[in-house]
């Protein structure tokens, strides 16, 4: 079974695309988020975050309910790899990672150690426990306005009053603001992104 996009129904949820890699660290991954070339727009509300939006072959958020129900049984691992411009992969690797309902706004978990390339321990520290925000949903700890509309992000994410990583952001822009601190700092060194979970 090579690596490419299969149908898969958590739970009995009707069937959902994702793209599946066979071949990193023995495989077994399932992509919930995946951009290359970001012809699609990652600017998404409440509920195009909650049902997934784009394709599984390139571009695609896969939506927030199968994230909860692929990660609930909290014994998934998260694999993140951001492929920078000179075509270098840098990757890290979470032990622990689950998102909660819809009810609780998403909120992420997220266990160490984390081990790989990209560093991803204040990344940890930053994300744990957070709840997700779009453009029209504000659940971040800022009180002065909503992260996930301000100039440089724009897009769905699970913000604190800032953010040191985010995903979502404005295609290979400068307005895209720290991708993955410290590790790569502008939209503009992006080539590619996964966001991949398997369970244990
Ligand atoms: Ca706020």
């Amino acid at each position: 079974m090579p690596a490419g996009v299969y149908k898969i129904s958590p739970f009995g949820t009707s069937p959902v695309r994702v793209y599946c890699d066979l071949e990193t660290m023995d495989g077994g991954w399932t992509a919930i988020q995946k951009r290359v070339g970001g012809f699609v727009n990652f600017d998404r509300n409440w509920s195009e975050y909650k049902n997934g939006f784009g394709a599984a072959e390139h571009n695609y958020w896969v939506g927030n309910d199968v994230i909860h129900l692929l990660t609930n049984e909290k014994n998934s691992s998260l694999y993140i790899s951001i492929t920078v411009q000179n075509g270098t992969r840098l990757h890290e690797l979470y032990n622990g990672f689950s998102v909660s309902n819809e009810t609780e706004k998403y909120q992420l978990f997220l266990a160490g150690p984390a081990t790989g390339t990209l560093g991803g321990s204040i990344e940890a520290d930053y994300l744990r426990r957070m709840y997700f925000s779009t453009p029209d949903r504000d659940n971040d700890r800022s009180s002065g306005g909503n992260s996930a509309a301000s100039n440089g992000r724009k897009g769905g994410w699970w913000f604190d009053k800032c953010n040191i990583a985010f995903l979502n952001g404005q295609w290979a822009s400068a307005d895209w603001i720290w991708p993955w601190f410290t590790t790569v700092l502008k939209g503009t060194s992006v080539r590619e992104t996964v966001m991949m979970v398997k369970r244990h």
